[in-house]
C-alpha cells in the first residue's frame, strides 16, 4: 500500500498509527501542500477534494478521508466491531471527531504552528480554541465513565480522537483541566504497536 502523507498532519498520523497497530507495511509518499502538490491534476484524480491522507489500498484504488481509511483498514479486526450498537458507537465518535473536534483543535494547531496570524485570524483562533475546549469537555465526560470511547475496548474511535487530542496544547488548548483525557492518552500510548506522531 502507498500512503500519500504529510508528516505533521494528525489526519495522516491516524492512518500511520492504524497501519502500525495492524503490522501492515506501506510506502510513504510525502506531499507538500505549500508547493501546490495537493492541487495538481494528478493528485486531484486521487482525491477530488485535494487533501491528504490518501491510501492506495490496492493498485489503482485510492481512498481519501482519514476516518474512512481507518474503517477500511480495521474491518474484520477487533479495532472495528462487526455490527450492532458497538459499531454504531464507533461511528458516533468518528463522525463527531470530524464535525466538532478536528475542525477546531486541528485548525487552531495548524494556524499557531504554521501561519502568520493577522487580527481577523487571531479572533477566529480564539473561537476555534473555545470550541476545541468544549470538545475536550465532552471527551472528558465520556472518559470519566469509561476507559475507551466505544465498545468497551480500544477501537478505531480511540485512534481517530487520539490524533489531535494529544497535540491540542500545540493549538493553545491545554490538557490540564482534563485528567480523564490525560489518563486515556497514557492508555493509548501503552497499546501494543503504538507509534508516535513523529515516527
Ligand atoms: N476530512 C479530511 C481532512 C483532510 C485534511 O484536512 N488534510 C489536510 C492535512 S491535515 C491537507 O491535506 N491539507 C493540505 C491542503 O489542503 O492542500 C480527513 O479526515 O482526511
Amino acid at each position: 500500500m502507498r500512503l500519500f502523507d504529510m508528516p505533521d498532519s494528525g489526519n495522516c498520523y491516524k492512518v500511520r498509527l492504524m497501519l502500525a497497530l495492524l503490522g501492515r507495511r506501506f510506502e510513504r509518499i510525502v506531499i507538500d501542500p505549500d508547493a501546490g502538490e495537493t492541487r495538481t491534476a494528478e493528485f486531484l484524480a486521487l482525491n477530488p477534494y485535494g487533501k491528504v491522507p490518501v491510501l492506495e489500498v490496492s493498485p489503482g484504488e485510492f481512498l481519501p478521508e482519514s476516518n474512512a481509511i481507518l474503517c477500511h483498514l480495521a474491518e474484520g479486526t477487533p479495532y472495528l466491531p462487526a455490527a450492532g450498537m458497538d459499531r454504531a458507537r464507533v461511528m458516533q465518535w468518528l463522525f463527531w471527531e470530524q464535525y466538532s473536534h478536528e475542525p477546531n483543535i486541528a485548525v487552531a494547531r495548524h494556524w499557531l504552528k504554521h501561519l502568520e496570524l493577522d487580527e481577523a485570524r487571531r479572533a477566529e483562533l480564539a473561537v476555534r480554541q473555545e470550541k476545541g475546549r468544549a470538545a475536550l469537555e465532552a471527551l472528558e465526560r465520556r472518559l470519566t465513565e469509561a476507559d475507551w470511547l466505544a465498545a468497551g475496548r480500544f477501537t478505531t474511535a480511540d485512534v481517530a480522537l487520539f490524533a489531535y487530542t494529544h497535540v491540542a496544547p500545540e493549538g493553545g488548548i491545554g490538557l490540564n483541566p482534563f485528567p480523564a483525557v490525560r489518563a486515556w492518552i497514557a492508555r493509548v500510548e501503552d497499546v501494543p504497536g503504538f507509534v508516535p506522531l513523529s515516527a
